[in-house]
């Protein structure tokens, strides 16, 4: 083989979710023949999941997006017609100027997919994009995912750039709060080969319990925890309270690391365990065991993912995570739980200059804080339908679909209609951009060059790696920040005005200079940052430093130092230098939990949705292959307990209607014990009405036209949107 000049082996690493586990691909004459796991890999060493080794028929996929698309003048949503690269960009550069000029940048907003974080050229661009506008209209699917955690970082330790993570390498204990890594792959941790891992801790005699209304693919291989939906907080507070009450707190870890203690332990003693017991399912002797093993394990970490991020006390839930880790005398140590550090200080250069905001500003519709600068999702269709100033009337969708992950996908669909101007980069037409004005055709990660960014500093092995395109593109799709930059060139606008980016771009364009290099990519941004952070080379100085060059020289990447513990101090940005257990944003949180707002079930909604991730699906976007969608992953539906379906007559395989107070929908009923009585689990991302007839017609429902974007029923620290425990009721159809 090697000696065709026509067939490559290009090594090359996954970027559909957080392991970016290592592949090679087979190029023969131009094209994929073959992506296979990349056996000398040095974290995933041979593995790659379904949705990885099925990824070339999304690359061949004959309904992928290739060519600019117009919607058809009148046309229906969904009805585009192919144009011309510089027809779209010049049409596109007008309306968009016009709306600028008559009602300033403050108009123009931008949402940013869950791809577009595996995506460094495009993550970096569309930020300077909207920054140079000077538009709050920043939205992300942070707040259906993982803001929570970063604002318990931000009241915490004083910076949002900050995400924990356990020990995976060194551990005793895992205590994770709604996480299913054997299906999801880790998430906030990076952990190619997560079952491998996992059961090395219990093979080194350690303990892995979970905590999850449902007995998850994890929680069947190792301990099981079964608790409600949503009333993670209570169960934590509870433990906290025991440690209190039985004198089991690290009182030298204490004494060194917080502040706040007696407060937060003060706010916990209204949650003993007899007192939580009812709402949780947690009986009190479960919960005292749990809070003493924990206390007693040699190191241990807790740990929590979007099970524990997506309720009504989202931040309240990632603050008492890291409470109970510091309590026991793990926070910031091997085993423990380790501090991160960025591998490309984006976000550290960014909080230094004074953008990485919290609370900074609120939003017109809510008055909820900022998160980096970025509003609740929940409230973009009501920042669209609202008259006023900044009202927003241009948004760019970058790999994103909030019709079906966000909340009340009906209400975003009808106020996507109202805008101006919609431009979406995509691999297909899915159920949002099919409103859109454009959708622009984006590259693939084989057709891409990147490198890791936010996901490879939370690891208990860091590793950093460069991937070169793989391939060429195919038909006209184009790389997102070129495209950004040729819009701001057609429409006279400055990507790199003065203010908030130019403190992170005048560097790089100094040395761009000094180079001979005209004007600064994302990759010389990219380079300066790396080679001057944490792990860098510092241009020389440090020998065994990272730098682009020398990831583009070793292309399985690089293993980095492990992190050690004992930087808590150089994390933590409060004048007091100490951990804040009960800083006062939290009051009004730890009032809404003794209020127990949903403490007394509705009659009309008794039981409580929660979502669900399956093996051989991702999100909202690859239910076009065939690969994926065999077997059991054809059919939609919704896990339910025998005893709530035979309450209402409902038998294995029926249709079912799930109704809550915003609507119903209709899938099909999986009778299982696996969930809790009072408990049903349906996955999300479905429902397809779009440009992909395969997941068209697969059926299902969009569980989020269930989820609520009422603005009282949205977390307020961090925007979180209610996706876990969403009150509802079943029927029989
Ligand atoms: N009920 C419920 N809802 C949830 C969740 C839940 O647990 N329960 N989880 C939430 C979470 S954690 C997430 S991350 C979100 C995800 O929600 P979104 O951020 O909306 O992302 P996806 O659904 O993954 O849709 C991604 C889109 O990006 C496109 N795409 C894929 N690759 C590329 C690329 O390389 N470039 C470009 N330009 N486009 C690309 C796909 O075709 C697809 O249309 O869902 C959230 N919604
Ligand atoms: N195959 C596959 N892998 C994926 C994805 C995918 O769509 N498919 N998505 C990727 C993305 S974007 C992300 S963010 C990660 C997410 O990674 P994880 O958070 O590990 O993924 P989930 O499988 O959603 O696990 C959440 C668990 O929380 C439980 N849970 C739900 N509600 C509650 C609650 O109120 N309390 C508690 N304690 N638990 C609860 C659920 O039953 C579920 O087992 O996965 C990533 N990996
Ligand atoms: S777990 Fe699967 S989808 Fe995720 S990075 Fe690895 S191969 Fe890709
Ligand atoms: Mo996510």
């Amino acid at each position: 083989m090697a000696t065709n000049p026509s067939v490559r082996e290009v090594t090359t690493y996954c970027r559909i979710c957080e392991p970016l586990c290592g592949m090679i691909a087979t190029v023969e004459n131009g094209r994929l023949t073959s992506l296979r796991p990349d056996g000398d890999h040095p974290l995933s060493r041979g593995y790659a999941c379904p949705k990885g080794l099925a990824f070339p028929e999304i690359q061949y996929d004959p309904e992928r997006v290739l060519h600019p698309l117009r919607r058809v003048a009148g046309g229906a949503p969904g009805e585009f017609e192919q144009v011309s690269w510089d027809d779209a960009l010049d049409d596109i550069a007008t309306r968009l100027r016009a709306t600028i000029d008559e009602h300033g940048g403050g108009a123009v907003g931008q949402y940013f997919g869950n791809p577009a974080g595996f995506n460094i050229t495009a993550a970096i661009w569309s930020g300077a994009f909207v920054s140079s506008l000077g538009t709050s209209h920043q939205y992300t699917v942070g707040s259906q995912d993982i803001n929570s955690r970063y604002v318990a970082s931000k009241l915490l330790y004083g910076t949002l750039a900050q995400l924990p993570f356990p020990d995976l390498a060194e551990t005793d204990f895992l205590l994770m709060i709604g996480a299913n890594p054997l299906v999801s792959r880790g998430s906030g941790v990076r952990v190619p080969r997560a079952k491998e891992r996992l059961a090395d801790i219990v093979s080194r005699g350690g303990r892995v319990i979970c905590v999850d209304p449902r007995r998850s693919e994890t929680a069947k291989a190792f301990e099981h925890v079964s608790v409600n939906p949503d009333t993670d907080a209570l169960l934590l507070a509870s433990m906290i309270d025991v440690l209190r009450a039985e004198d089991l707190l690290d009182r030298d870890a204490v004494e060194r690391q917080a502040v706040g203690v007696e407060e937060l332990l003060a706010a916990c003693s209204d949650f003993s365990p007899e007192a939580t017991a009812a709402r949780t399912g947690v009986s009190p002797d479960d919960v005292r065991s749990l809070a003493r093993d924990l206390a007693a394990a040699p190191r241990a970490a807790v740990y929590g993912r979007t099970g524990s991020c997506l309720g009504r006390h989202a931040t309240l839930i990632s603050v008492l995570i890291d409470a109970l880790t510091l309590l026991t005398g793990n926070l910031d140590r091997p085993g423990g739980t380790l501090l991160s550090t960025p591998v490309i200080p984006f976000e550290e250069v960014a909080e230094r200059a004074g953008q990485m905001t919290y609370d900074a500003s609120r939003s017109r519709i809510g008055g909820f804080p900022d998160v980096m600068g970025t509003w609740p999702s929940a409230i973009m269709a009501e920042e669209i339908t609202t008259p006023g100033p900044d009202q927003l009337r241009v948004l760019f969708t970058l790999a994103g679909n909030p019709v079906l992950s966000g909340p009340d996908g009906a209400g975003l669909e009808a106020a996507l209609g109202q805008l101006d101007l919609h431009v979406a980069f995509d691999l297909y037409v899915n159920e949002t951009n099919k409103h859109a004005d454009y959708v622009l055709p984006a590259r693939t990660w084989l057709e891409r060059a990147d490198v890791p960014f936010a996901v490879v500093n939370s690891s208990p092995w860091p590793h950093v790696q460069h991937a070169d395109a793989v391939l060429e593109p195919e038909g006209e799709a184009r790389l997102e920040w070129e495209v950004y930059d040729e819009i701001a060139r057609r429409a006279g606008l400055t990507l790199f005005l003065p203010g908030p980016v130019a403190t992170l771009t005048r560097p790089v364009r100094a040395l761009a200079r000094r180079l001979g290099v005209r004007g600064p990519t994302p990759w010389t941004l990219v380079d300066l940052l790396m080679r001057t952070g944490p792990y860098g080379d510092r241009f020389g100085l440090r020998r065994d430093g990272v730098s682009l060059k020398r990831l583009r020289r070793e292309p399985r990447g690089v293993m980095l130092p492990r992190p050690e513990g004992g930087r808590l101090a150089e994390v933590v940005r409060h004048d007091h230098g100490k951990v804040d257990l009960a800083p006062v944003q939290l009051v009004e949180e730890w009032e809404k939990l003794r209020a127990g707002r949903d403490a007394e079930p509705d009659p009309a909604f008794p039981l409580r949705m929660i979502g669900l991730r399956e093996m051989r699906s991702q999100n909202s976007w690859m239910h076009n292959s065939s690969a994926l969608m065999r077997g059991r992953q054809r059919v939609h539906t919704a896990r339910i307990h025998p005893d709530d379906a035979e309450a209402v007559g409902l038998v294995e395989g029926a249709k079912v209607r799930i109704s809550a107070a915003r609507g119903s929908i209709d899938t099909v009923a999986r009778l299982t014990d696996e969930v809790r009585p009072g408990t049903i689990a349906v996955p999300h991302g479905w429902g397809h009405d779009a440009g992909w007839t395969r997941a068209n017609g697969a059926g299902g429902a969009n569980s989020n036209l269930l989820a609520s974007a009422d603005l009282d029923d949205v977390e307020f620290l961090a925007g979180m949107t209610l996706l876990n425990g969403i009150p509802v009721a079943i029927e029989a159809l």
